[in-house]
């Protein structure tokens, strides 16, 4: 994980001062590549305390071609409750509850989350279901990956600019690529992510997928190798310059182990139980505002 602190280093040093959509403000750099040995163990990082479960449970929800954040609401996973928040406070049904408030409504309500929870053809549903056209990327992909190993189209893609603009945030985890080893034993995987919080985002990207790379790689029969991260518009908000130069002094503590239960053979079958992380050690959590 020292790649990752060579990172924002370099961000800090050569990247440019630029005004951002959120109106922070970010120091940035345009393209920058870490690769991840997964046989080296999980990249869950550890200079500063993350937890796996809200990782993997978005990843499921992903993978279920879920839109409606009820589904995370319901497993106490907060990471995209602000969006549909802010639509609802724009709508007729708004009668000044917080942001908590909100939350407790999708939870107790089925027609409530219905009507005011869904992100719009997010990650989900392009996905599984690509334009509303029933198009399965990860159903194709999984066939691909099993019966023509060597293909160089072994690709899902959630940038979809006929329904980007109805969907809450436009995908920054954008394209992905996977790659069989000639060998047939390993599988690795390409993201391209035109978009990147590298501070609050990044540890979160790297760690999904490298989860679904060991998840894919376990349904097709091979072992997961490498994760290859390309960024676009790598940024450093400058509110996290402080926290980021604190994360930049820890050492990197030895990687822990995911474990998946082997009997699992669907990529749809697995469920949180089905994903363990071991001997997991990091330094202290570290916390910056998230810029919406
Ligand atoms: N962002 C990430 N990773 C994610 C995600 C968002 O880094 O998985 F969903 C960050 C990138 C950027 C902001 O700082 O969120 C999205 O803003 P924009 O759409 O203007 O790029």
């Amino acid at each position: 994980m020292k790649q990752y602190l060579d990172m924002c280093e370099y961000i800090l040093e050569n990247g440019e001062d630029r005004d951002d959509r959120t109106g922070t403000g970010t120091r940035s750099v345009f393209g920058y590549q870490t690769r991840y040995n997964l046989l080296d163990g999980f990249p869950l990082m550890t200079t500063k305390k993350l937890f796996l479960r809200p990782i993997a449970e978005e990843l499921l929800w992903f993978l279920k071609g879920d839109t409606n954040i009820k589904y995370l609401v319901d497993r106490n996973v907060r990471i995209w409750n602000e969006w549909p928040y802010e639509n609802y406070t724009k709508s007729d049904d708004y009668q000044g509850e917080t942001l908590e408030e909100f939350v407790e409504k999708i939870k107790e309500s089925d027609e409530f989350a219905a009507k005011h929870g869904e992100l719009g053809p997010v990650y989900g549903k392009q996905w599984r279901d690509f334009n509303g056209e029933g198009i399965d990327q990860v159903q194709r992909l999984i066939d691909g990956l099993k019966n023509n190993p060597f293909s160089r189209r072994h690709i899902i893609s959630a940038w979809n600019p006929a329904q980007v603009d109805k969907m809450a945030l436009p995908p920054c985890h954008a394209f992905l690529q996977f790659y069989v080893s000639a060998d047939k034993k390993y599988l690795s995987c390409q993201l391209y992510q035109r978009s990147a919080d590298v501070f609050l985002g990044v540890p979160f990207n790297i760690a999904s997928y490298a989860l679904m790379t060991a998840m894919i790689a376990q349904v097709c029969g091979y072992e997961a190798k490498e994760f290859v991260h390309t960024l676009g518009d790598a940024h450093i908000y400058k509110d996290h310059f402080d926290v980021v130069r604190t994360q930049m002094e820890r050492e990197p503590l030895p990687l822990s182990k995911l474990v998946l239960n082997k009997d699992v053979t669907s990529i749809f079958d697995f469920t949180i139980d089905d994903i363990k992380l071991e001997d997991y050690q990091s330094h202290g959590k570290l916390v910056g505002k998230v810029s919406v």
